[in-house]
């Protein structure tokens, strides 16, 4: 609907600054469906110290599917899984684990108004998948519709402004898990899609324009991508910066590409990695690798010449060195940076740890270190 209310001044030359069109809040979770959602949840109590906080499924009136939902700070993942499949979404929910395993379906969005930004991104060609709707309980209302995205994964966008329930209605309020010990996370950083080759520039220009997201200035093209990478990114982000999605795909080069990998073991597009931010990744990574974590090794001789490129840093070489962390510098700043080998059976989903100190980038100065490690890994599988 036009706004006939607002009127803008002329404004000067080079300084005009245009309202949002696709104004986001954050990341509102990543919803994963898998196969066993209650030892899914178990596992992301115990090896990532989340906090169960609602709960849907049979004992609350859910008799098609339980859905466990788990926060750290601000981020919050669903792990939903298909108890009997009943209606549509049951059969979609036990296809797209049988298809792609355990896998995210939904990166969903909190948006101030979930009727604008369905409108704006089916206007400027987004598939919709689900219509504006409203669901309430004794909680209040939630707002919510979906647009379609890369393979099977969807943005659910969320309007939950007047909603002060655990999660959503139809869930409950439920205890932890298991006795929780410090955060060892406090929000989502970014959420990487690897796409087919030669298709990272469509799902670019869908973030372009059916979000309003722009580019960030870190990529990895053709030069870096034959050399060693195997593959291409781009990073698309919204206005704020809150919400970043990175996208890969896979470049023909040398050796089988690790995106290649993923997509044959998915069966498709989807989402790749997760990055989660946190304040101390030293005490994150040992709580961690103590609970069974498994993270990608780094070789010794990466931090034999760490000190001469990426200065000091909050954390010493020798802990760096323990425990396998990264460090990438650029003009803004520093972050560190480790990541986990796959957390299924099939070489997809995996996680990065980030401590960003004023560094916006994505770890470039890491790719090289990180693609060889990434790609023993795939030699191990017997897929390289
Ligand atoms: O999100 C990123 O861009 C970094 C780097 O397969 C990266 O975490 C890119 C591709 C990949 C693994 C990590
Ligand atoms: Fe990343």
């Amino acid at each position: 609907m036009a706004d006939t209310t607002m009127h803008t001044k002329p404004s000067t030359p080079g300084t005009a600054r245009q309202a949002d069109p696709f104004p986001v809040k954050g990341m509102d979770a990543v919803v994963f469906a898998v196969g066993n959602a209650k030892q899914a949840a178990h596992y992301y109590a115990t090896a990532f110290g989340m906090k169960r906080v609602a709960y849907s499924g049979p004992e609350n009136g859910s008799r098609e599917t339980a859905s466990y939902v788990l926060e750290s700070g601000g981020a919050r993942f669903v792990f939903t899984s298909v108890i009997r499949p009943t209606t549509d979404w049951g059969h979609f929910l036990a296809d797209h684990v049988a298809a792609h395993g355990d896998g995210v379906i939904d990166l969903a969005i909190e948006v101030p108004d979930a009727r604008a930004a369905y409108a704006y991104a089916v206007a400027h060609g987004a598939t919709g998948i689900d219509e504006p709707y409203e669901t309430t309980d004794e909680h209040g209302t939630v707002v919510r519709a979906a647009i379609a995205t890369y393979g099977k994964t969807r943005h659910t966008l969320v309007e939950r402004t007047a909603y002060h329930g655990a999660y959503l209605p139809g869930f409950v309020a439920a205890a932890p898990l298991v006795a929780t010990g410090a955060r060892r996370f406090q929000a989502i950083d970014h959420c990487v899609g690897n796409v087919e080759l030669g298709k990272m520039d469509e799902w670019v220009s869908f973030y372009n324009n059916v979000m309003g997201f722009t580019n960030m200035k870190e990529f990895v093209g053709d030069d870096i991508a034959t050399e060693y990478s195997a593959l291409m990114s781009k990073v698309v982000a919204d206005g704020t910066r809150k919400v970043k999605f990175p996208l890969n795909e896979p470049a023909v080069a040398k050796k089988k590409s690790q995106i290649d990998e993923y997509l044959e073991f998915y069966g498709g597009p989807g989402v790749q990695h997760i990055a989660l931010a946190t304040n101390d990744i030293v005490a994150s990574v040992r709580a961690m690798r103590e609970s069974g974590v498994e993270f990608l090794d780094t070789p010794d001789s990466y931090y034999d010449t760490l000190g001469d490129w990426a200065g000091e840093t909050r954390v010493p070489v020798e802990t760096l060195r323990e425990l396998k962390i990264l460090v990438d510098r650029d003009e803004d700043g520093y972050l560190l940076q480790i990541f986990t080998k796959p957390v299924q059976d099939r070489p997809t989903v995996f996680f990065e740890m980030i401590e960003r100190h004023g560094s916006l980038g994505f770890g470039k100065g890491n790719f090289k270190a990180l693609f060889e490690a990434i790609e023993r890994e795939q030699e191990r599988r017997g897929n390289l």
